[in-house]
């Protein structure tokens, strides 16, 4: 199929969302494609650096942003070796069009497996840590009835078991949904078992961090967090990550913004909000596109956020 833009995948996803079982197949596709890659690349995989890395942040079924955004990325773009499309996570709840925005992320994930990365969020939950609201299961079953709509929604839970953590461009920019985690910190000289836990009894704990944290302007480790899970981290933690690992930068979402985006830890922490609308009724979404050849890119990263202003 040839698609002159992206955003015309925007309509291959409405003819998907027709029909339960072909629906079905395809989340099985996406799965088979994740797991596969999980099995390669690991939890948190490692890349070389691209010349540009396009990085998008919460979009919460928000389906007009996201298509916005995608009808500025060229075909051409998303074809060179040389870009890397990333999402932030919490594709569902909240919006209007969760299902079509996981769909569409997920179907861009499908066609272009080397360009696009799709992160785990803390509404791509485990199990054991479901998020309040999650009203995608909800969703599901009013649009399919009731056994459907649950058999869907345990394939998606398959799903979000299998994408990843976060995301490291080697020698440049960490990527995540919450934040830092802080149980690790100090503990170890592996990014790996940082950013995973060294041991099955870390691991949860780090992972609620890697999904619920985010960061305070204070030179701490860490505070307990007002949402109830993970912590808030202190510019401690981000400057031993950056040093320790040789990095740059963290880019990460989960917090919403009036202006799309906002900056902390001496703008070492870039957080990204792409969606518009209700609950948060946000001025602007925004997003990152990231010129790595550029020198001293560190320095001015908010030169490459654009935002979007709330035109509804
Ligand atoms: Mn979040």
């Amino acid at each position: 199929m040839a698609l002159n833009t992206l955003s015309s995948i925007i309509s291959y996803i409405t003819g998907l969302t027709e029909n339960a079982e072909y629906l079905a197949s395809k989340l099985r596709e996406y799965k088979d494609l994740l797991a596969s890659e999980l099995s390669k690349k690991g939890k948190v995989p490692i890349l070389k650096s691209p010349s540009r890395c396009i990085i998008i942040g919460d979009i919460h079924g928000d389906l007009t942003t996201l298509s916005k955004i995608l009808s500025r990325i060229s075909l051409q773009t998303m074809k060179s070796e040389e870009t890397l499309v990333v999402f932030l996570g919490d594709y569902i709840d909240r919006g209007p069009n969760q299902l079509e925005t996981i769909l569409a992320v997920l179907e861009l994930k499908l066609r272009y497996p080397d360009i696009v990365y799709a992160l785990r969020g803390n509404h791509e939950p485990p199990r054991f840590l479901i998020p309040s609201p999650h009203d995608f299961p909800e969703e599901l079953i009013m649009r399919f009835g009731y056994s459907k709509g649950v058999e869907l929604y345990d394939l998606f839970m398959e799903i979000f078991d299998v994408l990843p953590y976060a995301l490291v461009v080697e020698k440049e920019i960490l990527m995540l949904h919450g934040g830092l985690p802080t149980i690790t910190y100090k503990k170890t000289n592996s990014i790996h078992e940082y950013l995973i836990g060294r041991n099955a009894a870390e691991q949860s704990l780090v992972l609620t961090e890697v999904l619920w944290n985010d960061p305070i302007d204070h030179n701490i480790v860490s505070l307990p967090s007002p949402r109830g899970a993970g912590y808030l981290f202190g510019t401690k933690v981000t400057y031993w990550v950056l040093h320790r690992f040789n990095l740059k930068m963290v880019v990460r979402g989960h917090e919403p913004a009036n202006m799309g985006y906002k900056l902390n830890h001496n703008k070492k922490v870039i957080t990204l909000f792409s969606r518009v609308g209700a609950p948060y009724y946000n001025a602007s979404a925004a997003y990152m596109d990231l010129d790595l050849t550029s020198e001293s890119w560190w320095e001015k990263p908010e030169k490459y956020i654009i935002t979007l202003r709330d035109e509804s």
